[in-house]
């Protein structure tokens, strides 16, 4: 009986974390939307199952409202319809939900980030993909549903973000607004892996995605292999995940029937099968207007959004293109629970309603029902030191001066000031007592979430943790935009991660929050800000992977991704490098092997990772903001 009442709990995390929405009131849809169910015929044959609601007043046309999802339309069954925003049901429009190929209700294979066909005839071409799925289905709809107004927008968060961008190339005629929520772009730098580096704390999930069902199913067929790791209850993931070992104890204990692990497993470089599905080359050629929508902690897919937002202004610069970067974790603005918190933060209130009132709604009724003016900017991001909405007519701001962080003696972090090449700064990296990337005990995870704004506090008092910090800051530093980490390595090994990290020093006199059950200290909290994981042997190329020289200083530059945080007067800045980061990333063995995935035991050293004085953090500066009045209805 304890199994169920666990899996129910996994279930129901899985599946409000794949839906990540709100319960429409279900009267709500019961007393204005008929639903019916259809399988409707690819160009292949292959029968894709979707719901359909449609507002029960047939005295006006609506235009339709598609999500494409590989976690299972059922959970916007039975009139227990999950919506992403309830402003927009109210508003009328035909819901549309439909199971991805090979996935539950569906028919054919899966595929997982099944690749984009390269050209734009997406309309004629045989071959199938998740565009010509999408085409086959709008097709349908709009000649097969009645009452539509001949316009379809289509959303999705998360993988089901991934389907819609991957509904632009080419896109069906009738498609006039899309946006992907948290997409995925490139498993090679979302959710699995940052910078070839593994997300081992992602281990538990490969269930979801590695096992092809059988027949169609409304039920989860991967359910005993999701409980080869969640049966054994485990308090301490830490513990855990280093009495595991090496990762190919992994592949022998759990998934040594999972297709998708035997696939990260056979390609640890960013090889063919990686780069065919990465959807960034795809998106050319776009004709509806776009809505990106992103959380600035958002610790699965921030490569997503941000790249697919930039790539689509750089190769598309005529079409609507917005990006949306609140408070918010993965998938956050689809739920509201009155104060917006990220674990132990506080960023204000009614920040998901803020947006789906005044962004969303926005957005897909201008553009599917010419309704209300189209005041959006190219960038609505949200301020996370300020506490506050700022537009922008460009993202990442350009033109605007960087500010370059170099590191000094004494844990000195010094503001555009010289570096000094002299320096050297030492740690021993010891791949049997990485540092903990929890501040707190933690169970496995499903995905890594808490972590992203936890006290760093436990991590900056480890010596294998070079911390740097600024004087007490005079004024508010503001930084918008891109994040570049240019280090200067050596190491007596010849493999290293490199972890880097933003922080924000609270003063030691910041007041404990009132309601403080947790009694957490907020005097001196050493807040994560941003941070990025690079494995040092794709530093020449994610291709190539090449080994270090030991004791020869060497380039390891890499991005961490964009921000806009106000380091307020008061606070330092805080910036860590070190070189584990436990079991959030899978420990490198520091001696350089093929393949991380296949190491054994004997393989993983101790080390002295030395960085010199001539590393640099770059990071953009203040900020030209645009006076404009907040979108507001
Ligand atoms: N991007 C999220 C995810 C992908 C794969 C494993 C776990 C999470 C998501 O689609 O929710």
């Amino acid at each position: 009986m304890k199994n169920l009442k666990f899996l129910a709990a996994v279930l129901m995390l899985f599946v409000s974390f794949s839906s990540f929405s709100q319960n429409a009131d279900s009267l709500y849809v019961v007393n204005h939307y008929d639903k019916a169910e259809y399988f409707i015929e690819m160009r292949d044959g292959v029968k894709l199952y979707t719901i359909v609601y449609s507002p029960k007043d047939d005295t006006k046309t609506y235009p339709f409202l598609m999500n494409r999802t590989c976690y299972n339309v059922q959970s916007y069954n039975d009139f227990k319809l999950r919506t992403p925003n309830p402003y927009l049901i109210d508003a009328g429009y035909i819901l549309v939900y439909q199971d991805v190929r090979g996935r539950y209700m569906s028919g054919g294979t899966f595929d997982n980030m099944r690749p984009n066909i390269p050209g734009n005839d997406v309309k004629n071409r045989k071959d199938i993909d998740e565009s010509s799925d999408t085409y086959d289905t709008i097709d349908w709809l709009i000649k097969n549903i009645k009452n539509n107004n001949g316009r379809v927008g289509i959303y999705g968060i998360s993988y089901p973000g991934f389907y819609s961008a991957a509904s632009l190339p080419d896109a069906h005629p009738a498609l006039k607004a899309v946006s992907p929520q948290a997409p995925i772009a490139d498993f090679f730098f979302d959710d699995f892996h940052h910078h070839g580096a593994f997300l081992q704390s992602y281990l538990p999930a490969f269930a979801v995605f590695g096992y092809q069902k059988d027949s169609i199913t409304r039920r989860m067929w991967f359910r005993d292999e999701l409980m080869r790791f969640f049966d054994q209850k485990v308090v301490d993931g830490y513990e855990f995940n280093l009495e595991l070992g090496p990762l190919k104890n992994a592949t022998e204990n759990y998934h040594y029937d999972n297709f998708f692990w035997q696939q990260i497993v056979e390609h640890p470089n960013y090889d063919a099968f990686w780069q065919k599905r990465d959807l960034l080359p795809h998106l050319k050629n776009i004709k509806p207007a776009v809505m990106t929508v992103g959380g600035w902690f958002d610790a699965e897919d921030l490569y997503g959004p941000l790249n697919i937002y930039k790539t689509i202004e750089q190769n598309n610069p005529s079409v609507k293109n917005t990006i949306v970067m609140g408070p918010w974790t993965h998938g956050g603005w689809a739920r509201e629970r009155g104060k917006q918190t990220v674990n132990h933060i506080y960023f204000g209130d009614s920040i998901s309603t803020f947006f789906q009132k005044n962004m969303e709604k926005v957005f897909f009724d201008y553009y599917l029902k010419d309704k209300g003016e189209m005041k959006l900017p190219e960038a609505y991001v949200f301020d996370t030191g300020l506490k506050k909405w700022e537009q922008f007519n460009e993202w990442p701001p350009k033109d605007v001066p960087t500010h370059t962080f170099t590191f000094h003696e004494n844990g000195s972090l010094r503001i555009d000031e010289p570096d000094d090449p002299r320096l050297k700064f030492d740690y021993i990296s010891d791949p049997m007592k990485p540092v903990p990337y929890r501040s707190e005990i933690e169970g496995l995870t499903f995905t890594p979430r808490n972590f992203i704004t936890d006290d760093q506090r436990h991590a900056s008092r480890r010596p294998d943790v070079l911390t740097f910090k600024t004087e007490v800051l005079q004024e508010d530093v503001t930084i918008a935009g891109e994040i570049t980490a240019d280090l200067i390595v050596s190491m007596t090994g010849t493999d290293a991660d490199f972890i880097v990290k933003l922080i924000d020093v609270y003063p030691a006199d910041y007041e404990d929050y009132e309601h403080n059950p947790e009694n957490i200290r907020m005097g001196g909290y050493q807040q994560l800000v941003r941070h990025e994981v690079f494995r040092g042997r794709f530093r020449e190329s994610y291709e190539h992977p090449e080994p270090f020289d030991p004791g020869e200083p060497t380039e390891v530059a890499f991005p961490l991704q964009d921000i806009l945080h106000t380091f307020k007067k008061g606070h330092r800045i805080m910036i860590q490098i070190h070189s584990t980061w436990f079991p959030y990333i899978d420990r490198n063995p520091q001696k350089y092997v093929d393949n991380i995935y296949k190491a054994d035991e004997e393989d993983f050293i101790k080390t002295t990772i030395t960085v010199y004085g001539s590393s640099t953090v770059k990071a953009g500066g203040d900020l030209p903001l645009l006076e404009l009045e907040p979108v507001v209805n």
